[in-house]
């Protein structure tokens, strides 16, 4: 085995890459951060100290994105995530960027204010957050009318970014009934077996979220 994922389940952005590994149903060895060995490890690969990070065959890979990316050339299922065709990538790779750019910061942005102290908090960069993911709903809810994926018919790049990040995004600011294609989706995403399989092994660790996590998927 030639691939080493450093990653922790509960993790949004490690889920985006072990979708991507489920779906081709890719072998790999996981390094399950929170260990005090395995965070060692990973801070020496990459002292940014930000996951998942990849390590194929000596060469290491961050970023969630370019882990898909690498993936995708180097080790190829029969589950294309990012097309063929350069001119459908590219609107895969503008539904990665918007998920991680409009949904997964402003979704971290208030999760994250809620583990600082108090007297550090930032309310008028949660209200930014919200506001913000207001709008990504918004704009997502009127593009994914007609459309079954996030870039269109095929699962690909951009569900692997929009499942987690929405999944949390829903409980950290709820999605509501005014964006009802957004719902279904993210109702599809949770039926899809790649990413049910990483919401059931992220289960034990839902006491881990700051914000307190609702009693539902
Ligand atoms: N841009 C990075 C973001 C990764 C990221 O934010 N990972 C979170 C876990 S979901 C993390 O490393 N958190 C640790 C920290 O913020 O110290 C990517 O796309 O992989």
């Amino acid at each position: 085995m030639t691939l080493t994922l450093y990653a922790h389940p509960f993790s949004a952005y490690c889920q985006k890459v072990l979708i991507a590994l489920y779906e081709n149903g890719t072998p790999f060895e996981y390094r399950t951060l929170g260990d005090e060995q395995a965070d060692a490890e990973l801070a020496a690969l990459w002292p940014i100290k930000r996951f998942p990070v990849l390590v194929d065959a000596g060469r290491t890979v961050m970023e969630a994105t370019i882990i898909i990316e690498h993936l995708g050339l180097h080790h190829p299922g029969p589950v294309r995530l990012i097309p063929d065709d350069p001119r459908e990538a590219l609107d895969v790779r503008l539904m990665d960027r918007f998920f991680d750019n409009y949904v997964a910061t402003p979704m971290q942005k208030i999760v994250f204010n809620q583990i600082r102290p108090e007297t550090d908090r930032d309310p008028y960069g949660v209200k930014e957050a919200r506001a913000m993911l207001d709008r990504a709903y918004g704009w997502f809810d009127e593009r994914l009318a007609g459309r079954e994926w996030a870039a269109g018919g095929a699962f690909s790049l951009a569900d692997c970014a929009a499942a987690p990040s929405l999944f949390y995004a829903d409980w950290a600011h709820p999605v509501g009934e005014a964006f009802p294609h957004v719902l279904d989706y993210r109702r599809r995403l949770l039926a899809r077996p790649s990413f049910a399989r990483a919401v059931d092994e992220a289960r034990p660790y839902r006491g881990f979220f700051p914000l307190g996590a609702p009693d539902r998927d």
